[in-house]
């Protein structure tokens, strides 16, 4: 069975989105396999967001994921990967379709990183990296 990485990032967690997130998933058929509310340190995030190091904006990118609790899940379904990607939307929540949850729930607040609700590993080779590292042992 697939699994994926998902994340409902502090702006999610912190605007009270999570329940949300979480109920599109269940009702799409996904399984909650694991559920863990935390705030992520600066180590993990670094090694979760290495592909990005260097772009403008990866610093402010670390300081927002690090800014606050927010609730990791590993979700397991066939290509759940590609169908929670689906169900997240575009990564610029402005672009995002209507009915996708960074289309429903997020906007642009002007800000230098996009603040986009969700995160959704993009590969199965992402989502075992990521799992290993925010799930260590699962
Ligand atoms: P995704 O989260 O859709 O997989 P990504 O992996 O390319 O997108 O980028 C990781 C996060 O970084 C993304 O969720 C929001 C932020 N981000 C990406 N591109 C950005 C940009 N051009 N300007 C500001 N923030 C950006
Ligand atoms: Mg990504």
């Amino acid at each position: 069975m697939e699994r994926t990485l998902v994340i409902v990032k502090p702006d999610g967690f912190a605007r009270g989105l999570t329940g949300e997130v979480l109920r599109r998933i269940e009702a799409k058929g996904y399984t909650l396999d694991t559920l863990q509310i935390m705030t992520a340190d600066r180590e993990r995030l670094a090694q979760h967001y290495a592909e990005h190091e260097g772009k403008p904006f990866y610093q402010p990118l670390v300081d927002f994921m690090a800014s606050g609790p927010a609730t990791f899940a590993i979700v397991t379904g066939e290509r759940v990967i590609e169908g929670f990607r689906a169900l997240a939307g575009a990564t610029d929540p402005t672009a995002a379709a209507p009915g996708s949850i960074r289309g429903d729930l997020g906007r642009d607040w002007g800000l230098p990183v996009q603040q986009n609700i969700v995160h959704g590993s993009d590969s199965p080779e992402s989502a075992e990296r990521e799992i290993g590292i925010w799930f260590a042992g699962h």
